[in-house]
């Protein structure tokens, strides 16, 4: 039988990393299992359809938007060295625990694809941690680049509960063994193909995007008579964590571009909680992840809710966009 998550941190306990990472992991795989079990039993317990708020960014929050949230944030209390967590249903950070200096910072995205849910079509959750810097925690303490995470990854709620994360090394997934509660490793150190034949994108926008997006999706759908000499296949799940976990699994390139209806260099998907920890995994995978120029993992953020254009997978793919932007 593979290992479960304890024996798999258990085995890694000499990288100190992962020694320092492993309490907090284990805190956010129960929450990823509570999440699931939530999701699962929505429909009987009333847990569908709108909350009646909004969150920071606008948006109406679907009850499992909240309840997701709330199950996130207890079990990062329960966790000591996670001092605070920023969330994307949270305006502000939530100071957790004493700060110490093995402290970590938990940033999230409790429920990624919420208009998926009620279709009953996947869904999933994103985490990133960094390290706390010495002293009381603020907002400031999470403006980081996302180079300096340690650990990013995403529960998937799909045909199956999985968890897959990075601590910048390598990219490992796990599946719900629903019997026995926990995770067991099923998908051991993914990579990622430079070259692909998959883009994901929601074509409906094409109207709005930069011209060099124009261009290469256009070159895309041209196929094996077009530029690119070979035809391409497209997927949009509409949920990133699904589309990124397809990605890590047979290849591929996702995009979601800063657009015309956007402020500037702005885009859909938030930095800090969906673009950074999907940037480390995808890295750490073999892939590339860009604001469509630029490596993700460099941007300095300066707000805790900021959004940006997304373009990662196949490392051919990213840079040949970044190569039209350059020469656009
Ligand atoms: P929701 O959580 O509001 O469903 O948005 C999901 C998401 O942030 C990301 O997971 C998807 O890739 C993207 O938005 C889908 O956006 P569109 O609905 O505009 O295609």
């Amino acid at each position: 039988m593979p290992p479960s998550l304890a024996t798999f941190l258990a085995s890694q306990q000499h990288e100190p990393t992962v020694a320092r990472l492993a309490p907090a992991l284990q805190h956010i795989a129960g929450a990823c299992i509570a999440i699931a079990r939530a999701i699962r039993q929505a429909a009987l317990t009333g847990s569908q359809g709108l909350a009646g708020s909004d969150n920071i960014q606008g948006e109406a929050q679907q009850k499992l938007d909240v309840i997701s949230n709330e199950l996130m944030i207890e079990a990062a209390r329960r966790c000591p060295q996670i001092a605070a967590l920023a969330s994307e249903e949270l305006d502000d950070i939530v100071q957790l625990n004493a700060s110490t200096a093995d402290s970590l910072l938990l940033l999230t995205d409790p429920l990624d694809g919420s208009s998926n849910l009620d279709i009953g079509m996947t869904v999933g959750s994103i985490f990133s941690l960094l390290p706390a810097t010495a002293g009381s925690v603020t907002t400031a303490s999470f403006l980081r680049p996302g180079h300096e995470q340690c650990c990013a990854g995403y529960a998937l709620y799909g045909p199956a509960t999985m968890l897959v994360f990075t601590t910048g090394s390598e990219v490992n997934g796990f599946t719900l063994d629903e019997a026995r509660g926990e995770f067991l490793l099923t998908h051991p150190q993914l990579q990622i193909a430079p070259e692909c034949s998959e883009f994901a994108i929601n074509a409906a926008n094409l109207r709005h995007w930069e011209l060099p997006v124009q261009r290469y999706i256009a070159e895309c759908q041209a196929g094996s008579a077009g530029p690119r000499g070979k035809d391409f296949n497209m997927r949009w799940v509409a949920a990133m964590v699904a589309d990124v976990h397809r990605i890590l699994l047979r290849g591929g390139v996702f995009l979601y571009p800063r657009d015309a209806r956007q402020p500037p260099g702005a885009g859909k998907l938030r930095l800090l909680y969906e673009a950074n920890p999907m940037a480390l995994l995808i890295e750490a995978a073999g892939g590339a992840a860009s604001n469509g120029s630029e490596r993700l993992l460099d941007m300095n953020p300066e707000r805790l809710h900021q959004r940006t254009g997304v373009v990662l997978g196949a490392r051919n793919e990213v840079e040949r966009l970044a190569s039209y932007h350059l020469s656009h």
